[in-house]
C-alpha cells in the first residue's frame, strides 16, 4: 500500500504542477444526467475535491435527467461535502425511477432539496448564474445528454439578462468541456439518447469553444474499484453509489475525463483540432479533417489511461496534495 501511496503522491505532484499555471479557480457549471451510470457521481466527487483545493468554484449543477431522485441525489452528495449548490432541472417532464443508486442515496443521506419539483428551472438557473459571472469566465462541463444546454441556447431575454441564449453564452462562457460523441466517428449515448435534436442544435449554435471527450477516451480509464472502497468511509455517498452500482468492480470514467480536462487544459491529452465535428440527425457524429479549428477539438491519448485512472481515483477520494 505504501508503494501505491508513493505513486499517487508522485502523480499528484504532476497534477499540482499541471494546475498551478491556471491561477484563479475555474468557475464551473456541471450539467449531468446522473441516473443510469455511476461515473457522474465520480465526476461530482472530483469537483468537490478540486473545490476544496481552490482549483474550481462550483457555481451550479444542472440535472438533465428524468430520474425522480437525480436532483436530490446530487444535493445529498453536495451536502456531504458541506456545499449548498443551486440545482436546476427540466420542469414538467414525466419522471421515472430507474437508477441503481439515486433513490437510496436520497433516502440514506441528508439533503436540503425536498424533491425533483423543488429544484430550480434549468434554463433560468443557467441564465441566472451566467449573467452574474465575469465575461468569458465560465466553464460548462456536460456529462450527459444536451437537452438543457440546448434550451439555454434557445432561451429568450428574461429578468436576468437582455441577451438571448447564444449571446449570453458567447459573452460569459470560456469553454464547453463535453463528454459526448465518439472520435473520429461513431455513435455515443449522450449524443443520440434520448434527444439527438438537442445535440444537433448545440453543435449548430454553440458560439464558443468546445472540447469533446469522446467515448473512446474515458472507456479506457477504469476507476471506482477496490481502491475507492478502501479509501472512502462507509458514510460517504460516493462510496455508497459505487457499491450500489457494481460493488466496486471498477467502471469506465467517461464523465471524469471531461472534468479533468476542464481543470488541466492539455496536460493529459493531446488536442485534435484539425477539422470539425458533424452531427447527424440520429446523433451519430464524425470528424471532418480540415485546417486547425480554434473552436473545436477532441481529446487524443497522450498519457497512459492507467495513469489517468490513478489521478481520477485520487481526486474521487479527496486526495489532491501529497500529505501522506
Ligand atoms: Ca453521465
Amino acid at each position: 500500500m505504501k508503494i501505491k501511496f508513493l505513486f499517487i503522491a508522485l502523480t499528484i505532484f504532476v497534477l499540482s504542477t499541471s494546475f498551478s499555471a491556471i491561477g484563479q479557480p475555474v468557475r464551473v457549471i456541471l450539467d449531468t444526467d446522473i441516473d443510469s451510470d455511476v461515473d457522474d457521481v465520480g465526476a461530482i466527487a472530483m469537483l468537490h475535491t478540486l473545490a476544496n483545493n481552490k482549483v474550481v468554484t462550483i457555481l451550479g449543477v444542472i440535472v438533465t435527467s428524468d430520474d425522480k431522485y437525480a436532483p436530490t441525489c446530487v444535493d445529498a452528495i453536495n451536502h456531504y461535502f458541506k456545499r449548498n449548490i443551486p440545482i436546476g432541472v427540466q420542469k414538467n417532464i414525466q419522471l421515472k425511477e430507474f437508477s441503481k443508486y439515486t433513490k437510496q442515496i436520497s433516502e440514506e443521506f441528508s439533503h436540503k432539496l425536498r424533491s425533483y419539483e423543488d429544484a430550480d428551472d434549468a434554463t433560468e438557473l443557467y441564465r441566472k448564474i451566467l449573467s452574474s459571472q465575469p465575461d468569458k469566465s465560465v466553464t460548462i462541463i456536460t456529462i450527459g445528454h444536451l437537452t438543457n444546454l440546448s434550451l439555454l441556447l434557445n432561451s429568450k431575454p428574461d429578468k436576468y439578462s437582455p441577451l438571448i441564449g447564444t449571446e449570453l453564452v458567447e459573452k460569459k462562457v470560456k469553454l464547453w468541456s463535453c463528454m459526448g460523441g465518439q472520435f473520429p466517428e461513431g455513435k455515443e449515448a449522450n449524443f443520440y439518447r434520448p434527444d439527438p435534436q438537442s445535440t444537433v442544435n448545440c453543435l449548430e449554435k454553440w458560439p464558443g469553444k468546445v472540447v469533446f471527450s469522446g467515448w473512446e477516451t474515458g472507456n479506457k480509464v477504469i476507476t471506482g474499484g477496490t481502491y475507492l472502497s478502501k479509501m472512502l468511509p462507509e458514510k460517504s455517498p460516493v462510496r455508497r453509489a459505487y457499491q450500489l452500482y457494481n460493488d466496486f468492480k471498477g467502471r469506465q470514467s467517461w464523465d471524469q475525463t471531461s472534468v479533468l480536462f476542464a481543470v488541466s487544459s492539455a496536460a493529459y491529452w493531446d488536442l485534435k483540432n484539425d477539422g470539425y465535428c458533424v452531427i447527424e440527425k440520429d446523433g451519430s457524429n464524425h470528424w471532418i479533417p480540415g485546417p486547425a479549428n480554434p473552436k473545436q477539438a477532441y481529446l487524443a491519448e497522450k498519457v497512459n489511461p492507467a495513469e489517468i485512472a490513478k489521478i481520477i481515483d485520487a481526486l474521487m477520494t479527496g486526495i489532491y496534495t501529497p500529505e501522506f
